[in-house]
Parts: C-alpha cells; sequence; structure tokens
C-alpha cells in the first residue's frame, strides 16, 4: 500500500521521482516550502537507496589549515584574518608536514588542506608544501584548495587558473574540496562575502580543473539571509555544470556558523533546515553521486539522521577542525574511526570505509589498501 503524503503538492514530484526523471527548479523550491519534511525525506532516501543501497561511506581524513590569513574578510566567515592580526598564524612549510604526521594513529588516506587567501604566499611555496607532502606521505590523497584560492593564486601569479592548476597537480594536488561556493544568486554573495570571486568565477574554476581531469567536491551555505530561489539556483547551476563535465564527486551543504562573524545576529540553522537541505540536495542533484552530512557542521546526531534523509556519506575523523570551531561549532574536533562505524551503525547502515574517491579501503592493524 502507497503511504499517502500529508502535502499534495508533494505528489507530482513523486511520480517524478519514482521514474527517475529529472526535477524542476520550481519542484525545488516547493520541496523547500513544504513541511511535510518526512515526505521530502522519504523521496529522498528512496533515490539515496536506488544509488548507494544501505551503504554509509566514511574516511580516515586529517584538516590541515596551513594559514588564517585572507585578504577578502567575507561577513560569513569567522577564520580568517588581517595579515597583520597579533592573532593570525601561517605555518612554516616544515610545520605543515610536520602537522600532517600528528593526530591519531590510524594511517589516514587523506589530506583536507584549505586556508585564507594570504597575500604573500606564493604558487611556489603551495607547490613546495604538495611535493613535501607527497614524499613523506605517498599514500595520501591530497584533496587540496577551494576554487577561490585557486583563482586567487593565479591572479597574484599573473598566469592563468588553467596553468596554476596544472602547477599545483604536477607537485601532488589530487583533487579539490568543494569550499567557497556559499550561494551563487549575486545580490547575497555581495553582502556575504563580497571579497571573494563570483559565482560564475567559481564555476568557471570548478569546468577548468574538471577539464583537467582533476575531481572537485561541491557546497552551499544556506541559513543565512539567502531565500528558497536563492537555493535552488544554486543546486541547478551545480547540475548544469555536472551535465557537462560529470566531475564532482560530492555535494555538502554547509550550515551557517553565525558566532563571532559581523552576521552574529543572524541564528543558527534549525534540525528541519539541516535535514531539509540534505535531502533536496539528493534529490535535486540528480547527477551528483554522494551527498555528504558533514558531522562537524550538522553534529554526529543529525548527520545520523540524516543518512535516512538522503546523505550516504558522513565525512571523516578530521582530526583537528579550525573553520567551524572559530564560527562558534560545539562538535569535538575529531572522530575516531570506531566512533564513525558506531554512528553508522546504530543508523542501521552498513560503513564503508572510502578513500577520497569513493574506493573501498582494506584496513589491517597498521596499514590499509585501496581496493580498485
Ligand atoms: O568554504 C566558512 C564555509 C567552507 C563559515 O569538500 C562557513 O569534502 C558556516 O568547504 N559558517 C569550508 N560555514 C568547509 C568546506 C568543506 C567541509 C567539509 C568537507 C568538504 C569537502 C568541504 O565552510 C568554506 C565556507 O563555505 N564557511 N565560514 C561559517 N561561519
Amino acid at each position: 500500500m502507497q503511504v499517502l503524503f500529508e502535502d499534495p503538492h508533494l505528489n507530482p514530484i513523486r511520480q517524478k521521482v519514482e521514474a527517475g526523471e529529472r526535477l524542476s527548479f520550481e519542484d525545488g523550491v516547493t520541496l523547500y516550502r513544504t513541511h511535510d519534511i518526512l515526505a521530502v525525506g522519504y523521496l529522498a532516501n528512496l533515490v539515496r537507496e536506488r544509488l548507494h543501497g544501505n551503504t554509509t561511506y566514511f574516511n580516515v581524513n586529517r584538516h590541515i589549515n596551513p594559514t588564517d590569513v585572507c585578504v577578502a574578510s567575507c561577513r560569513l566567515c569567522a577564520f580568517g584574518k588581517r595579515v597583520r592580526d597579533p592573532k593570525a598564524y601561517t605555518m612554516s612549510i616544515e610545520e605543515v608536514w610536520q602537522r600532517a604526521g600528528e593526530g591519531y594513529t590510524e594511517a589516514v588516506t587523506e589530506f583536507h588542506i584549505v586556508g585564507g587567501l594570504h597575500p604573500e604566499l606564493t604558487l611556489d611555496w603551495y607547490c613546495e608544501m604538495l611535493r613535501g607532502l607527497k614524499t613523506r606521505f605517498p599514500h595520501v590523497h591530497l584533496k587540496a584548495f577551494t576554487m577561490v584560492e585557486i583563482a586567487y593564486l593565479a591572479r597574484r601569479t599573473k598566469i592563468g587558473v588553467r596553468e596554476t592548476l596544472e602547477r599545483l597537480r604536477d607537485a601532488g594536488m589530487d583533487s579539490l574540496p568543494g569550499g567557497g561556493a556559499e550561494i551563487f544568486a549575486p545580490a547575497v554573495r555581495r553582502i556575504i562575502c563580497d571579497h571573494k570571486i563570483d559565482g560564475d568565477d567559481w564555476i568557471e574554476t570548478a569546468r577548468a580543473a574538471h577539464q583537467l581531469g582533476l575531481r572537485s567536491n561541491c557546497t552551499m551555505l544556506y541559513g543565512h539571509i539567502e531565500n528558497d530561489a536563492d537555493r535552488v539556483d544554486h543546486l541547478v547551476k551545480l547540475r548544469a555544470l555536472q551535465d557537462e563535465t560529470g566531475g564532482f564527486v560530492t555535494f555538502i551543504p554547509l550550515a551557517f556558523h553565525p558566532d563571532n562573524t559581523p552576521l552574529q545576529h543572524i541564528g543558527k540553522t534549525t534540525g528541519f533546515a539541516d535535514i531539509r537541505n540534505i535531502a533536496v540536495a539528493r534529490l535535486m542533484l540528480d547527477n551528483i553521486p554522494h551527498i555528504k552530512a558533514y558531522w562537524v557542521m550538522m553534529t554526529p546526531r543529525m548527520a545520523q539522521i540524516a543518512l535516512r534523509f538522503g546523505a550516504d556519506d558522513i565525512d571523516g575523523t578530521i582530526v583537528e577542525e579550525r573553520i567551524y570551531h572559530d564560527a562558534g561549532a560545539t562538535t569535538s574536533q575529531g572522530l575516531r574511526r570506531a566512533e564513525l562505524l558506531q554512528l553508522i551503525r546504530k543508523a542501521g547502515r552498513t560503513p564503508v570505509e572510502r578513500d577520497t574517491l569513493y574506493r573501498p579501503v582494506q584496513r589491517t592493524e597498521t596499514a590499509f589498501t585501496v581496493l580498485v
């Protein structure tokens, strides 16, 4: 017997989802406006299980933020500091290499490396950092630099984005994380991050990366001053680029954390919004394979629920997180592998450790192998 939805406006969307048809812009707005979150979750879970069955992915990773110096001063951010701020930090290259080896004893398979837009660090500096990491940790995937950092480095080096990406790739960059996309709508972007590249340039930089064969993630920052249509517009733009390049691996909806930012008068997002953004993303982004419930941002409790509302990935061990903790996140800095396994199993899902590109990882006490 078919379960009846409380909100009849969702019935045409249900028909499309069941038939595997693409949802329209208007469908996206309807999904954001309905109060029938269980129906939205039911549909998202249908797609999630069609794609991934019961599997939930996680990885053993470490975040590294080489510097918090940033020329951008975005209103959304609590992490970036001016170059002369006494609280700002910039690691030396040796410190980055040392930091990479610290933390949990479990061998990491990924370093997630992002930082501010530093006005003095050169492309050569970043290349040397990457080369040193590859020499010291040859089996670790380097997922490094947002599209915003790439575009800024290209501009400062006075070379094109493509050449910047090529030089970083040749030095060891394996893929790119999804940050810096925020919300593409120009009127919103002007207020929350007016010093960053605009949405078109973010897309253009991602396109250039994908055309070089580099894979990347993508994100959307929600819960600030954007409206339903801005969010759907953002998702539809990501979907269009994915149709063209197929380069996105994972989408991560990011909840705005207001503490210590110039926008701290805006409240925190609700659990309802966090779950809805996971589910709507799963339904709208029919061509992006994975939807990540980033536990640092959502809390492990909500991320666990998200595994039944469209998410198939919970991110990783992280070890040390700064961007969200500077903006008031109360979650722990990292989780042990065993804790991630427990979270996933207690949601009735089957955990699969993955590498950055979602190949399963087989682990013994002291080593890991990526299964291809
Ligand atoms: O680029 C910054 C956002 C991003 C705040 O690719 C904020 O696997 C909320 O991109 N409140 C960094 N968000 C995080 C990120 C990410 C995280 C996990 C996995 C991956 C991946 C990518 O966080 C920034 C920006 O979009 N951000 N400040 C804030 N106050």
